[in-house]
């Protein structure tokens, strides 16, 4: 799949494409609290295009291991205005939700992408993606149903890669059988949902492995605990570990990266592209 179908645009992926984050949340692991209220959000947003994001991916809630639930009402106080604003800045825009009121109301006011770390597990969360005519969907794999208690119990798998690849098959066919076209859907294989740092480097060294469930595949890599236990970094100082990953993602084969650090990730591709790696 060369395209990914979103409501407002058709997204080429014959380059690497780069999805900056925007957190509406006073809690989250590595930017946290940073752009709370939606002017700070929005000038955050206008930032990001600035620098070279092809995406921006907009959320309210904090999925962080042992992070609390946002109620509804908030959740939805948090991301509608400042999806609104973004929606006028030239790019798609993609809501980081899995609950499916959030997931409706962002739709009815056009949004072009639902990346779900839930993978449209959530009741209802289906068939507010299968009843649009032509909305993106990000389907993610996490061990459980609950960022809050992912990491219980020391995750473990026979094989990760394979574990994963079969989980995204089944939520790829769950949603082909209510009707929604496979342009419309990317892959990811959930960097740090459920998983230790050894299930998340066999994710990045065989990713490749995905490819044929025969989906883009999208990769979240950036400042995250595995980069610090590889690194030895703490959050604030793994801009180095985030772009290589994000390059390392790209060479095995993913079509976009969602990053905090959108300026920096945009050069490293484009040196990238020039040397002829994978673009
Ligand atoms: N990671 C996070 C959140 N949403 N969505 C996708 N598709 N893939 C990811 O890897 C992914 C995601 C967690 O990172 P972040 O948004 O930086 O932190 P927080 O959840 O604490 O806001």
């Amino acid at each position: 799949m060369q395209h990914w179908q979103t409501t407002r645009y058709k997204i080429d992926l014959t380059r690497p494409r780069v999805m900056g984050i925007v957190n509406l949340t006073p809690d989250s692991f590595s930017d946290g609290g940073r752009h709370a209220g939606a002017q700070a959000a929005l000038a955050h947003c206008e930032r990001l295009v600035r620098e070279g994001a092809d995406i921006l991916d907009i959320g309210g809630e904090s999925t962080r291991p042992g992070a609390e639930p946002v109620p509804l009402d908030e959740e939805l106080a948090r991301v509608l205005p400042v999806l609104e604003g973004a929606m006028s800045l030239g790019v798609p825009v993609s809501l980081d939700s899995y609950k499916p009121a959030v997931m409706r109301a962002a739709l009815e006011l056009g949004v072009d992408i639902v990346n779900d770390i839930k993978a449209l597990r959530e009741p209802g969360a289906l068939d507010v993606v299968a009843g649009h005519p032509n909305c993106g969907v990000c389907l993610m794999h996490m061990r459980g149903m609950e960022p809050r208690s992912m990491q219980d119990g020391d995750p473990e798998y026979g094989d990760v890669v394979r574990e994963v690849g079969d989980f995204l098959r089944e939520r790829r066919d769950a949603l082909a059988a209510r009707g929604v076209a496979a342009e419309r859907m990317v892959l990811d294989p959930g960097i740090g949902f459920g998983k230790r740092s050894e299930h998340n480097v066999a994710l990045l060294a065989r990713q490749h492995e995905l490819l044929a469930l025969g989906l883009p595949i999208l990769a979240g890599w950036s400042r995250k605990g595995t980069l610090g236990r590889i690194t030895g970094r703490d959050v604030g100082d793994r801009l180095v570990a985030s772009v290589t990953a994000a390059l390392a993602a790209v060479q095995h084969g993913a079509r976009i990266v969602r990053v905090h650090d959108v300026a920096e990730t945009v050069d490293a591709l484009k040196v990238w592209a020039a040397a002829g790696l994978p673009a």
